[in-house]
C-alpha cells in the first residue's frame, strides 16, 4: 500500500505557521484539528486508495518519464482521475497508448474512469501519467510526490518511488 494523504481543493495551500512562543500554543491547536481529517483520510475512509505507485528510472538526460500506478474505487459511485501535478516535472499528463502499426504511440487523455467497485491499473504500455520536462534526474528509490485530481473536486498526494524497469515493457516510446 502507498503512503497516501488526501486533501481536497481549499484545503490543499499549505500553510506553516512559525513556531515562536507567542504563536506555539496556536500552532499546536491548529495542527490538532487540522491532522484529524488527514488521518481519517490515509485510512481511506472514503473507499478510494492508490496503490502501487511508481516512476519509471529514465536515463540521466531523458527529458521525460512516467508514473503507474492503481485506482481502488470501493465506493458505490464512479469515480474518474482528471489530472495530476508533480513538483518534478514542468507538465504533467494523463496519457494512453495507442497502436500506430508496429509502433505503440502515447496521446493525451482527459480522464482515466474508475467504476464502482472496481480499480483501474496504470500500467507500462498502457495509460500512465506524464512527466514531462523534468526538472533534474530522477535518482532510482528517490520518492516523488504526486498530486492526483478526481473530478469530484478530491486530490490525493502520494509518495512514488524510482523504480528502473526493463526496456522491454515499455515498448516504442513515441509521442
Ligand atoms: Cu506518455
Amino acid at each position: 500500500m502507498t503512503a497516501l494523504t488526501r486533501s481536497d481543493r481549499p484545503r490543499h495551500k499549505e500553510t506553516r505557521p512559525m513556531l515562536s512562543k507567542n504563536t506555539l500554543h496556536l500552532a499546536i491547536a491548529f495542527l490538532t484539528t487540522s491532522l484529524a481529517p488527514l488521518t481519517l483520510a490515509a485510512g481511506m475512509a472514503d473507499g478510494v486508495a492508490i496503490e502501487d505507485a511508481y516512476v519509471r528510472q529514465m536515463p540521466p538526460a531523458a527529458p521525460n518519464s512516467a508514473a503507474f500506478l492503481t485506482v481502488i474505487n470501493t465506493t458505490a459511485t464512479p469515480i474518474r482521475l482528471t489530472g495530476a501535478r508533480s513538483e518534478v516535472a514542468n507538465t504533467v499528463e494523463l496519457h494512453d497508448h495507442i497502436r500506430d502499426g508496429d509502433i505503440l504511440r502515447m496521446r493525451r487523455i482527459d480522464g482515466v474512469d474508475i467504476p464502482a467497485g472496481s480499480r483501474a491499473a496504470l500500467a507500462p504500455g498502457g495509460k500512465h501519467v506524464m512527466l514531462i520536462g523534468l526538472k533534474q534526474p530522477l535518482k532510482a528509490g528517490a520518492m516523488v510526490p504526486l498530486l492526483l485530481q478526481f473530478s469530484d473536486g478530491s486530490e490525493y498526494t502520494v509518495h512514488a518511488p524510482v523504480t528502473p524497469i526493463r526496456a522491454a515493457a515499455m515498448p516504442g516510446m513515441k509521442h
